[in-house]
């Protein structure tokens, strides 16, 4: 072989003296894909063959080694070599193979490191087998090496949890066995020479024997029973580190065995669906514009909504400035805030002298004009235009040119906010979702005249305040809420036609949601719907279907879990459905001439599910959403969307379009100004297409 020789496209070796070194270059996370794996084991033959060849090192370029199998090629037929066939290839090479780590070696990556003779980590180094949050197992060994290397109770919490180990962790439990400082390609050399020289000891993983722990097998069953009842891999992760006590070959059949129930499950196709939708959306029109560098933002508003911003923007290491119109209510905002830090200290994400110094950067005021300086001002007041127009007339007259305004409305028009300024362009929606110190989902919503810069700044605090930043037009609701607000009244009219509301809600959380409907209302308050459907009164279609049960529970004074009560019942030793409210539902369907029927869960699902497909498709249709895929992670990160179901209009694709055109037909039998088939869901299934094809 000629010295340093091309492979193929991402796989190449160099020589010096009787080491060579095999370098991974497949950007931008070097993924295990064809390629990679065609290269390896084209390089590891054509070097075990060279008499002049003694040792081999082995390493990524880039940022990072390998971050795993290409996920981009699940779902698709499998190419030769699998990843299973190029690790034990690298195991059973006849010459030492020493591994340079660096980044992060995931999944199928990891599972080529430990099938190399030595692995040696650069600091900052994570270690990981992932593969339970794409709803499969790790397939390419690591199942039965992680074990051999580190006991069954370290390859369970890894393998069940996912998680990232740093690398001296990894190093303490025998996974990895060395950290050192310096590049890849330096450490891959000098490993390879002092292997050559035997100054470290290499050694075959796949040799090593597993002792059976009972103990652990036994304590992450039940967890998984616990934490994962509906998903199909956590479960077996546990079966095929069960294996790993059998020679490692018969080791590796039963986890390939596994490993493909896993991958023809839809749970897997979902949760790749939810991976790439994370990703996607953070593509959008404006990407290549300047974000506005921010160092001061203020917050105006001191309730749940704005403590709970400022709280994050405090923990993402801005200067924050609160501002509320009277000294009490600043103080109760303050002392939100104070306490969501505690929250923080607490959940092991704040320690006492990073909770001073994030307090240190709390400011606060009760006259605008404290924010001239402000690069950016996120009003979170009550849902009130009137409020809303003056705050943003007086931001207009008080804030330097170029700092930016963003509203955190759930449903006013961003428009008429913008309306009320002289720079338009300036203004911005950002609609975090509550608690905004926790919840993962910022809608950055564009009005008709934000300008880019503006746009790519709301992106941009997203991503520092590590929350999933999705574009969204301007409509009643943007694409979150005004989706909830359709498929809600699905779970009122099955309501009002005989199911119980606690049924509605165990079906659903059955199907994989976080909460049930009435369940999420009574947490939200059920003021919150009264007011908004209040104030659609005067606009509400008259052939609308309307179910009054939510506002008569909210006439009585029973506002969900704040005041104890609402459809279920919260006081002191009080729980399950709220006798009243359930009476309600007796009146409502007397006074509506309703014979009450049965709903199975299964005709709950569906109802629910096709009344929340349709209302996306046309915020897809009508542009408010860019792509199929932003409406899905709207669902996944803001609404306790099942994240194995993908999405919505991923979860459509599943049972197809002509299924889902059925259904809306047959209720539409009962119904036909709420079921309404919308022209975009019409042409895809007339086109034998799928929501898939309009992603990117
Ligand atoms: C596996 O290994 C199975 C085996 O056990 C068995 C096989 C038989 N493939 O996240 P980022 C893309 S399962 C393809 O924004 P970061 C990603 O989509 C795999 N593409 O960067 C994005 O593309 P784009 C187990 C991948 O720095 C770009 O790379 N491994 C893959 O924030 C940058 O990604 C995992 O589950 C992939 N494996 O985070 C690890 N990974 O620019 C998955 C990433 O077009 N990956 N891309 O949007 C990660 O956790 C993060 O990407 C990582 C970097 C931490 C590596």
């Amino acid at each position: 072989m000629a010295a340093n020789e091309t492979i193929n496209e991402v796989i190449d070796v160099e020589r010096d003296g009787e080491i060579a070194l095999i370098r991974i270059d497949n950007p931008p996370v070097n993924a295990a894909g064809l390629k990679v794996r065609e290269g390896l084991v084209a390089a590891i033959d054509a070097l075990e063959a060279d008499q002049d060849v003694r040792a081999i090192g082995l390493y990524g370029a880039g940022r990072t080694f390998i971050a795993g199998a290409d996920i981009r090629e699940f779902g698709k037929p499998p190419v030769e070599p699998w990843l299973p066939d190029v690790v034990n290839r690298i195991e059973a090479c006849a010459k030492p193979v020493v591994v340079a780590l660096h980044g992060t070696a995931l999944g199928g990556g990891f599972e080529v490191a430990l099938a190399a003779h030595y692995r040696i980590g650069v600091p900052g180094l994570r270690v990981g087998l992932p593969e339970v949050n794409l709803g499969i197992i790790p397939g390419a060994g690591g199942t039965q090496r992680a074990p051999r290397l580190a006991g069954m109770h370290m390859a369970l919490d890894m393998i069940t949890s996912g998680r990232h180990v740093p690398a001296e962790e990894a190093l303490g439990a025998g996974l990895i066995d060395e950290i050192r400082e310096g590049e890849p390609r330096e450490i891959a050399l000098a490993g390879a020479r002092e292997a050559l020289e035997s100054r470290i000891e290499t050694r075959r993983t796949g040799d090593l024997t597993v002792e059976r722990d009972e103990a652990a097998l036994a304590e992450y069953r039940e967890k998984m029973a616990k934490q994962a009842p509906r998903l199909f891999s956590p479960h077996k992760c546990v079966d095929a580190v069960e294996g790993a006590v059998k020679p490692i070959a018969e080791g590796m059949a039963h986890e390939r065995a596994l490993y493909r129930e896993c991958q023809e499950s839809p749970q897997r196709a979902g949760l790749v669906h939810a991976f790439f939708a994370e990703r996607a959306v953070a593509k959008f029109p404006e990407q290549d514009a300047q974000p506005r560098e921010l160092n001061k933002i203020g917050v105006i508003g001191g309730g749940t909504m704005g403590s709970g911003i400022a709280t994050a923007c405090l923990l993402a290491g801005y200067a924050v400035t609160l501002v509320e119109v009277s000294p009490d209510a600043l103080e109760r905002g303050l002392a939100t805030v104070t306490k969501n830090l505690d929250g923080a200290v607490k959940r092991g994400k704040l320690d006492a002298a990073g909770r001073e110094a994030t307090l240190a950067r709390l400011d606060s005021a009760t006259e605008i004009e404290a924010l001239s300086a402000a690069d950016l001002v996120i009003e979170a007041v009550f849902e009130d235009m009137g409020v809303k127009k003056e705050i943003f007339g007086k931001l207009d007259a008080t804030l330097a040119p170029g700092a930016i305004m963003a509203t955190n409305t759930s449903y006013l028009d961003v428009n008429e906010i913008a309306a009320a300024t002289s720079r338009p362009e300036a203004v911005i929606g950002l609609h975090f979702f509550s608690p905004a110190h926790v919840m993962k989902l910022v809608e950055i919503v564009v009005a008709d005249h934000t300008a880019p810069e503006a746009v790519a700044t709301g992106f941009a605090l997203a991503k520092k305040l590590r929350k999933i930043g999705v574009r969204s037009g301007v409509c009643d609701g943007f694409i979150g809420n005004r989706i909830m607000q359709h498929y809600r009244k699905a779970a009122d009219y099955m309501l009002l036609d005989g199911a119980h509301f606690a049924d509605i809600d165990r079906a659903l959380e059955d199907f994989g949601f976080a909460m049930g409907p009435f369940r999420v209302s009574d947490l939200a308050g059920l003021d919150i719907g009264w007011t908004y459907r209040k104030r659609h009164a005067d606009t509400r279609p008259a052939e609308e279907r309307y179910v009054r049960i939510a506002d008569r529970i909210c006439e009585e004074g029973m506002f969900g879990r704040k005041t104890g009560r609402g459809f279920y019942l919260y006081g002191e030793g009080e729980s399950g459905p709220n006798p009243a409210a359930e009476a309600i539902v007796e009146s409502e369907r007397a006074a509506a001439g309703v014979t009450p029927r049965g709903f199975s869960d299964e005709e709950i699902v569906a109802r629910y599910m096709t009344a929340m497909i349709t209302e996306a498709a046309r915020v897809v249709e009508e542009g408010i959403a860019q792509r199929p895929i932003d409406v899905d992670a709207v669902l996944l990160f803001g609404y306790g969307f099942p994240r194995f179901r993908g999405g919505p209009l991923h979860y459509a694709d599943q049972i197809g379009l002509p299924e889902v055109i059925a259904r809306i037909e047959t209720y539409a039998q009962e119904d036909a100004h709420y079921w309404q088939v919308p022209g975009l869901l019409r042409r895809l299934a007339d086109e034998g297409k799928s929501f898939a094809d309009l992603n990117p």
